[in-house]
């Protein structure tokens, strides 16, 4: 299989984290930042996306149409959608090596339900496709979902699991923090730096599991978790850098 050069980022999280509203400001972002982009939508059901996508998996498959054909419901449809990505793979795999080639990152927005996209197998075929070393995962652990520490380890091992599934580098993104206080943004990341201090104020099953999963959010610690909020922009500046120190080794975002 002949490998081209595209520096590519899935942009991957619970329904609703911010996946669409975050690519459109890293979309102005990076642009202002003198980065090419390439933006990828892979999700078929959404109705408005906020940025302009260059590849858009609404072109190959059209979600009402497939409603009414097949009278799925509404789950159903949304496999039936993802699974139908398998049959234009090959235009969608070249679509982005032929523009991607020629842009800093080529960042992809993916279907609302993290497993639609993390389980089924079109999306495993389309991250295949590209080298690992220039393939990066941007999970989004959802400010609403992570403000308690039951709620913060579990995305964690979603967030895990996601990460064994695809088998790709991965970094986390606390998004939308304009919803929680800067004390309880301190305290999420104070947790993924001393994640047995979450632990201890577990009790009971929950206290007993966390700690046999210990290790796991100990090697968390190694995984960068960026806050960011797509609204106020606060934090799109480390996002930016993080994705730049993966692509570029630092380098300017201008090629
Ligand atoms: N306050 C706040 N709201 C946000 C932020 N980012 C997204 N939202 C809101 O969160 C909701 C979901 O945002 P999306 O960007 O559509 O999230 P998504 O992960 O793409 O959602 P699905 O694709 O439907 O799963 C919308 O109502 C957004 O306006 C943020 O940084 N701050
Ligand atoms: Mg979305």
């Amino acid at each position: 299989m002949i490998f081209y050069m595209v520096n590519i980022c899935y942009l991957v999280g619970t329904a609703g984290s911010g996946k669409t509203m975050l690519i459109s400001s890293l979309q102005q972002y990076l642009k202002q930042k003198g980065a090419s982009l390439t933006i990828v939508n892979l999700d078929p059901a959404v109705r408005h996306i906020p940025y302009q996508a260059d590849i858009d998996i609404r072109d190959y498959i059209d979600f009402d149409q497939l409603v009414d054909e097949y009278k799925l419901g509404p789950n159903g449809a949304l496999i039936a959608a993802t699974d139908l990505v398998a049959d234009y793979i090959n235009d969608i795999r070249e679509n982005i090596e032929e523009l991607g080639e020629s842009s800093d990152i080529v960042l992809v927005d993916t279907p609302g339900q993290v497993e639609l996209f993390a389980y089924r197998n079109a999306s495993i075929k389309i991250t295949r496709s590209f080298p690992t070393d220039s393939t990066l995962l941007a999970f989004l652990f959802d400010s609403a979902l992570v403000s308690n520490i039951s709620g913060y380890l579990s995305v964690n091992l979603l967030a895990t699991s996601v990460q064994i599934r695809l088998s790709l580098p991965i970094i986390h993104v606390m998004s939308k923090t304009d919803l929680l206080k800067p004390h309880q943004v301190d305290e999420i990341l104070d947790w993924r730096e001393n994640p047995y201090d979450a632990i201890d104020q577990l009790y009971g099953m929950n206290r007993e599991f966390a700690l046999k999963t210990g290790q796991i959010f100990e090697d968390m610690g190694d995984i960068p978790l960026i806050p960011v909020s797509s609204l106020s922009g606060e934090g799109l500046d480390l996002l930016s850098a993080q994705l730049s120190r993966t692509f570029s080794a630092g380098e300017d975002w201008s090629i």
